[in-house]
């Protein structure tokens, strides 16, 4: 299991009202304790950004966050506490206050290279694929390619040069200290056809370019971990996942909540068939990185419209899951905050640690809207209480950390009787099954001895253990 954490949001160390790296040092043992294996951290390159996906420099981490000792202190210690820790790197472009922008624009080689300038007036009618948006920017009288906007043209891998440039960049972050690579963008590297002049992904030109960035890792660090985000349906993101060996799943994220939110049992199997239908197999290419929601999605109580349980009841699907699971930070808080095409940004909140809204650590950068103080949101107003939402999220973690195997294991079956969803895992001697109940009263379970709950309630009568509504549980079936 890997958190998902956004530093600017999570602790802050010097008083200066931003998350940094010396802040979420002193937070590791808070984030060892939800029993995940590894921190995948959002950008922190040296950027103007707030999100960091612009970067400047590709040797450098955010002053805001601390310098390189206040990283190499924060992997050191993460290190000591058996975390490993993902870099997000975002290749795909650059800030336009990058040197090499500057210098591309000025006409000098090779960065004049390693931009797209416009070559053909034609060029100008392409439409970004999922909004219509146009992807040509004019800085100063030049046209530029910039598929995510103004504030990030993109990169030009024609040029070899370029890419023993990002080789070096991969090399300096594995030496730093970094377990491994979240690539972001990664079926944007070649996305535009300069003989058609639209917007086409080039998926092979793509898959060669990781290839090469991935065994160039390997060469050094042969356990080097990558994952891949390509946000696309299932036989694209199989197709890249494969290279990275984990590949965001992205299909099963969206086909979960929307089944578990309509409370459509036959879609929730229908979709855990068809997202996870390499994990019915026992050898697979790659693994699932199974996930509900991160940075670019509504938070996940905010998805199924302020109902926790429905929330949680996710959650406990998703940790049961053969892959390796992600969670973003906040969501364990139950955290809200929705995304929208206006970038109000409401999912990037500071997590809220005080119930006031303030004291040590707490970050400011931005105003609480969504996750206001005095709800009883905070970690100081659910930690350690029962049956608050952070309790009941950390049971699910912990279940799935008890049963680590889950990750390597094998649907065996999936059956659905009413609203009770039952999975058959295994792997070699190891079987389980797990019992979901989506449906809207108590089910009688088929089990041998007492199941272990993972969420929810559990009861007893005339004999038979009964899983409660919305509820899920682990045990040994009778058949
Ligand atoms: C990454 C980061 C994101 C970041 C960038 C740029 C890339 O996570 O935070 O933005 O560095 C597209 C890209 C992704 C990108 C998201 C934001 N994410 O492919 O790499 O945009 C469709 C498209 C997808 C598209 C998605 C989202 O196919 O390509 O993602 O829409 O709009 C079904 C379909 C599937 C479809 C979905 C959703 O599942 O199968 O194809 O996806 O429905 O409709 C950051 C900032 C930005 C800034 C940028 C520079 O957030 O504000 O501009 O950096």
């Amino acid at each position: 299991m890997f958190y998902e954490l956004y530093l600017r949001s999570f602790y802050d160390g010097n008083g200066d009202g931003l998350g940094d790296f010396s802040g979420a040092r002193e937070q590791l043992d808070y984030i060892a304790s939800l029993n995940v294996e590894g921190i995948w951290l959002l950008p922190v390159l040296q950027s103007p950004a707030y999100h960091g996906y612009s970067v400047t420099d590709f040797f450098n981490v955010n002053p805001v966050y601390g310098d390189l000792k206040d990283l190499r202190n924060f992997l050191i210690d993460a290190h000591k506490r058996e975390l490993k820790v993902i870099l997000d790197l975002p290749l795909n472009h650059t800030s336009p206050g990058h040197d090499w922008f500057l210098r591309a624009l000025a006409g000098e080689r090779p960065y004049r290279d390693w931009y797209l300038f416009l070559e053909r007036e034609e060029w100008l009618n392409a439409r970004r694929h999922w909004d219509g948006e146009q992807v040509w920017t004019n800085y100063s009288g030049q046209w530029v390619y910039t598929l995510f906007g103004p504030g990030s043209p993109d990169l030009n891998y024609e040029s070899r040069s370029l890419w023993q440039q990002m080789k070096e960049v991969l090399t300096f972050w594995l030496s730093a200290g970094f377990d491994g690579f979240r690539f972001d963008a990664a079926k944007h590297i070649f996305d535009f056809s300069l003989e058609k002049g639209i917007c086409e992904y080039q998926h092979s030109r793509n898959i060669a370019f990781w290839k090469e960035m991935t065994s160039h890792c390997r060469a050094i660090s042969p356990d080097t971990i990558f994952i891949s985000e390509v946000w696309d349906d299932a036989r694209i993101v199989d197709m890249y996942s494969r290279i990275f060996g984990i590949g965001f799943n992205f299909p099963l994220a969206e086909d979960l909540k929307r089944a578990v939110l309509s409370r459509d049992g036959d879609s929730l199997v229908q979709s855990l068939k068809s997202d996870l239908k390499r994990n019915f197999r026992s050898k697979r290419s790659y693994e699932s990185g199974n996930f509900l929601t991160n940075h670019d999605m509504t938070r996940l109580v905010s998805t199924m419209a302020g109902n926790k349980n429905l929330a949680l009841f996710s959650l406990a699907v998703l940790l049961t899951l053969p892959g390796i699971p992600f969670f973003y930070y906040g969501e364990e808080l139950g955290m809200e905050g929705v995304y929208d095409l206006f970038f109000n940004e409401e999912q990037l909140e500071p997590y809220l640690w005080y119930e006031n809204g303030y004291g040590l650590g707490q970050t400011e950068w931005k105003a609480l809207g969504k996750n206001k103080p005095h709800s009883g949101i905070s970690y100081e107003a659910q930690f350690g209480k029962p049956g608050s939402y952070f309790e009941r999220f950390k049971n699910i973690l912990k279940f799935r950390k008890e049963n680590e195997w889950l990750r390597f294991s094998t649907i065996n079956n999936v059956t659905k009787k009413g609203g009770l969803i039952e999975l058959s895992l295994g792997y070699n001697e190891k079987r389980l099954s797990i019992y979901h109940n989506l449906g809207r009263s108590k089910v009688s379970l088929e089990v041998k001895s007492e199941p272990l709950l993972l969420n929810g309630t559990l009861s007893k009568y005339r004999g038979k253990w009964r899983l409660g509504e919305l509820s899920s549980a682990a045990g040994v079936s009778d058949s």
